[in-house]
């Protein structure tokens, strides 16, 4: 496993929309190992290939607390098939955005189809910080971040920001 540099804005790489993985192989499964020791190191929740400047439509998700046994959650070629009228607020964050975090409201709960590790079809229902986290991370492989929910003058002011440190070789 390796711990991967992780793609920050205004990298353009971040708004590439991601293309499906064909089959679920041994790569496959490099990929994912890599993500996995690349979002524990950040810390973080999620993560998606296009982080670590790949462009394949693979996630991974750990909610578990540091005092808790680790608990993996690998998603390939995910699909929302159904999202709740009821919305949720939640506190975003964002990796690729580091130290900025704002209020986003979207659909409370999820369905959604995807591949596992194994390449086997399975179908999952999620709400709460989990139904948030997955939106967040199918964004990235669409190439929209949390900022894009936000007023356009508060979204050109953490591009202005981001894009002054990437000058000065503070990122
Ligand atoms: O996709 C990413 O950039 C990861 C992001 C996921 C996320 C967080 C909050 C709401 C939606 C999606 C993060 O993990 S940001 C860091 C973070 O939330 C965190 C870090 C350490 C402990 C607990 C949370
Ligand atoms: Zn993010």
């Amino acid at each position: 496993m390796t711990i991967r540099d992780i793609v920050k804005l205004p990298d353009p790489m971040l708004r590439q929309v991601s293309k499906p993985i064909a089959t679920v192989d041994a790569d496959t499964r490099r990929l994912l190992d890599d993500m996995l020791g690349t979002m524990y190191d950040a810390p973080g929740i999620g993560l998606a290939a296009i982080q670590i400047g790949v462009p394949l439509r693979a996630i991974v998700i750990d909610l578990a607390k540091e005092t808790e046994e680790k608990k993996p959650l690998f998603l390939i070629n995910p699909e929302v098939v159904w999202s709740s009228e009821e919305q949720s607020d939640y506190e975003e964050g964002c990796l690729s955005i580091p130290d900025y975090y704002d209020m986003v409201t979207r659909p409370a709960e999820v369905k959604l189809r995807y591949r596992d590790r194994q390449g086997e079809a399975q179908e999952l229902h999620a709400n709460g910080i989990l139904s948030t986290c997955i939106q967040h991370e199918i964004d990235h492989l669409n190439g929209v971040l949390f900022i894009d929910y936000l007023s356009k003058l508060k979204r050109d002011r953490v591009v202005k920001k981001f894009a002054k440190a990437q000058k000065l070789g503070k990122l």
